[in-house]
């Protein structure tokens, strides 16, 4: 494997085409109009533009991708996480052009693509499941029937769906013949696919996820758990490893649950085993991410691994190299994913210049971004600045170290998620532990951010945008004042 295309921008485009570097593999970046000066088209060996901003006329045309790779030589391809990542047609004609994915076979992607097909798949492997449908609803006086025996809550979900798409929670009986209509009518217009199943509904579970690698000689090992419940909207904010929930033997029993998942699809290369966890650390499987993930950093924090190498290294033929016993969790991981968004007003997207954009410093801290000081946020993509990790001896030093770091990170011209992700980090419930994916919903009211600043904090500010020669002041401007006012507070009370 001498040449590597990376279908795919920003920090997660950077992110693989380091690791290609390391190992001495060519790399060729593809970008839109939007992207011309984007880091990861500057890292890159060769780039080529492929359209015009929109992704469908750019990075989802894998057409175009494949005739690039074949015009400029290319052996295989990785798709980061979006775009083309999990799709099976695309994987099929990458393997009709003699070009390897660096990614599942598309038969995987196929089973864990679909809802109803993985959980049939899975179930024969022993992953637990949540009580609930094994096929699509047809007859819906038949599925009410089974309603009431599963026993209320429960919750319909569209098999295509994803990402909390397509899902309705019903309480009572009376409701669901009306919801079930509902739900497969949405379906059906969202996804051109009206089929849907019945679960159980877990009440404020807990979402914790499961790293797997599968080379192409049957060896399979999970790279323990990341704790996923920070999220709002489906949309995840804080992730960890490990979780402080599990004790070493459920850490066992779901890693050895997700090798299981991964073997009913006969899984290659990286992939991620969804579960919910209920309060009494029961834990059921929702699906299966057939990519490598956003939060993939927290893994190889905590295990040492670098998982894009060992994800090209499968691709390339390669037995893995470790077995499970050599995998030993160091340390805790914590990420925050710093949107473009204010948390002050509903976490609307905010576009804009990165006036400022300084990144935290020091051991134990990683910044994954594809933006550089000066440049415009795109509003044809995903709103995420960066990617902040960090790494500590426990949990709560790593904790403390975000802090520090979300103190450091000055980012001026955006509004951005670091306030909000040192709410999360003082709540008493997350230093605790005890939290759910209802977190954000329980605890976080905008008023949470509001702040004064005091004249030493004013004159800080003022000092700092007086040093950039901004026509600024600390009035003007929220910036990381809510921060600094936060983490003053919190200094005080220790
Ligand atoms: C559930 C559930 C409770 N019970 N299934 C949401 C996204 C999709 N992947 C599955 N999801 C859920 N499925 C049963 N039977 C609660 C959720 C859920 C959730 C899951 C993971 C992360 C965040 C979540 C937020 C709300 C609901």
């Amino acid at each position: 494997m001498k040449k590597i295309l990376i279908a795919n921008r920003g920090e997660i485009a950077l992110r693989v085409m380091k690791s290609a570097r390391e190992m001495g593999i060519q790399t060729v970046a593809i970008y839109s109009e939007a992207d011309r000066q984007s880091p990861h088209v500057l890292y890159a060996d060769e780039a080529v533009c492929v359209g015009p901003p929109p992704s469908n006329q750019s990075y989802l045309l894998g057409d175009k991708i494949i005739q690039i790779c074949k015009a400029l030589k290319v052996d295989a391809v990785h798709p980061g996480y979006g775009f083309l990542s999990e799709n099976a047609d695309f994987a099929r004609k990458l393997k009709g052009a003699n070009i390897i994915l660096i990614g599942p076979s598309p038969e995987a992607m196929d089973v864990m693509g679909d809802k109803i097909s993985s959980k049939n798949a899975v179930k024969k492997y022993g992953t637990p499941l949540v009580p609930g449908t094994e096929e699509a609803i047809s007859d819906i006086p038949a599925a009410k029937k089974l309603a009431r025996e599963i026993g209320y809550p429960i919750i319909i979900k569209a098999s295509a769906g994803g990402g909390g798409k397509g899902m309705r929670i019903v309480t009572k009986e009376e409701e669901f013949v009306e919801q079930m209509d509902r739900a497969m009518s949405e379906a059906r217009n969202a996804f051109g696919n009206d089929a849907c199943f019945i679960e159980k509904y877990v009440t404020n579970p807990r979402h914790i996820e499961v790293q797997v690698l599968g080379d192409h000689h049957g060896n399979y090992v999970y790279v323990f758990e990341r704790e996923c419940s920070i999220q709002r909207r489906h949309q995840k904010v804080v992730e960890e490893a490990p979780s402080c929930i599990l004790t070493p033997e459920i850490r066992e029993k779901i890693g050895e649950a997700a090798i299981n998942a991964a073997k009913s699809c006969d899984y290659t290369n990286a992939g991620t085993v969804e579960f919910i966890v209920d309060d009494k650390l029961n834990f059921y499987f929702l699906e299966m991410n057939t990519r490598l993930q956003v939060e993939h950093p927290v893994s190889e924090m905590i295990s040492g691994l670098d998982l894009v190498k060992e994800q090209i290294k499968i691709a390339r033929g390669e037995k893995l190299s470790f077995k499970q016993e050599d995998l030993k969790i160091n340390g805790h991981a914590l990420e925050l994913r710093v949107y473009a968004e204010d948390p002050q007003n509903n976490f609307l997207p905010d576009i804009g210049k990165l006036e400022v954009y300084q990144k935290p410093e020091g051991l134990g801290i990683r910044v994954d971004d594809g933006f550089r000081e000066g440049m415009d946020i795109p509003i044809y993509y995903d709103p995420m600045i960066a990617k902040l990790v960090v790494h500590g001896a426990d949990r709560t030093d790593a904790i403390e170290k975000m802090k520090r770091a979300i103190y450091d990170f000055k980012i001026v011209g955006v509004k951005t998620t670091l306030d909000f992700g040192l709410f999360v980090l003082n709540h008493p419930n997350f230093i605790s532990g005890d939290f759910d994916t209802g977190f954000v919903d329980k605890y976080y009211q905008a008023s949470d951010l509001n702040y004064s600043l005091n004249p030493e904090q004013k004159n800080t500010l003022d000092k700092f945008f007086a040093t950039f020669k901004m026509e600024k002041s600390a009035e003007d401007i929220r910036i990381n004042n809510t921060i600094q006012s936060n983490w003053k507070k919190n200094r005080a009370n220790r």
